[in-house]
């Protein structure tokens, strides 16, 4: 796995953090050092997807970057005629990930998209994933499309969000910050690391707090919204409709 360095020199000025080529080749690296937890939330969204998954239904993988999360819900769906629907703005990622998927033989349907979520028509769906991808929209188009997700998705149908959060508390905000930090650090990654990520990430991933985030469900119709997942200041809602 190609080792992500690429905030490992000083560099000024930092420009603004996207998903590029250099992001997408060192990418399961960098996701896997960078977000406590993401193993766990790949595998849950696998044994989610298996629970809830319907035959002749569509899955969604909503900022796919390199599939991981559209193969564990492969690796999981055992009913008939449902695809995964796996897009992306980014064509680094689409790419890769196409070669990624190409290797894998499970024979649930995948179909890759390159195109920004805001975009794309959701329909007949029984699960869909944003897994830590909202956080990269602009604040004013969330709602937006958790409506239009709510809409798309069938009775008993699931949506899994996960993200980075925020807490009103600024003495909770800090030490969560700072157990975050220090995951970085026990994984590897230089305090210019970290600082140089943290600048290039300002205004580009904006996390909101659970009560928004919780609250944007309940506005857009969910029935129910379960936390099943935290880690410091990373968190997996399960949303009912
Ligand atoms: C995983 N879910 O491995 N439209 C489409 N894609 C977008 C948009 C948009 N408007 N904005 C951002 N992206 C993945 C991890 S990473 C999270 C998701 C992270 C895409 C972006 O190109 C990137 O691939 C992904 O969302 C966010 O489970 O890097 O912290």
């Amino acid at each position: 796995m190609p080792k992500d360095k690429i905030f490992s020199t000083p560099t000024d000025p930092l420009v603004k953090f996207t998903f590029d080529k250099h992001v997408a080749d060192v990418f399961p690296d960098m996701i896997e050092r960078s977000v406590p937890g993401y193993t766990t939330t790949i595998a849950m969204i696998g044994v989610l997807a298996g629970q809830y998954a319907k035959a002749g239904t569509n899955c969604y993988d909503l900022g796919s970057s390199l599939g991981a999360a559209t193969l564990a819900m492969r690796h999981h769906i055992k009913e008939e005629n449902v695809k995964i629907v796996a897009v992306d703005n980014s064509r680094a990622m689409i790419e890769k990930s196409q070669k990624i998927i190409g290797r894998d033989a499970s024979s649930t349907e995948v179909e890759l998209v390159l195109d920004d979520i805001l975009n794309i028509e959701i329909i007949n769906a029984s699960v869909c994933v944003l897994n830590f991808t909202l956080q990269f929209l602009p604040v004013a188009d969330r709602q937006k499309l958790i409506q239009k997700i709510f809409k798309g998705l069938l009775p008993g149908g699931i949506l899994i969000l996960s993200e980075k959060i925020v807490f009103g508390n600024q003495d909770e905000q800090s030490k969560q910050t700072d157990w975050h930090h220090a995951f970085k650090k026990a994984n590897g990654y230089s305090d210019l690391e970290v600082a140089q990520k943290r600048t290039a990430l300002e205004n580009v991933l904006i996390p909101e707090t659970l009560e928004q985030n919780k609250k944007r469900l309940f506005d857009a119709g969910f029935k129910n919204v379960n936390l099943w997942f935290q880690c410091f200041n990373f968190v997996s809602l399960v949303a009912e409709n």
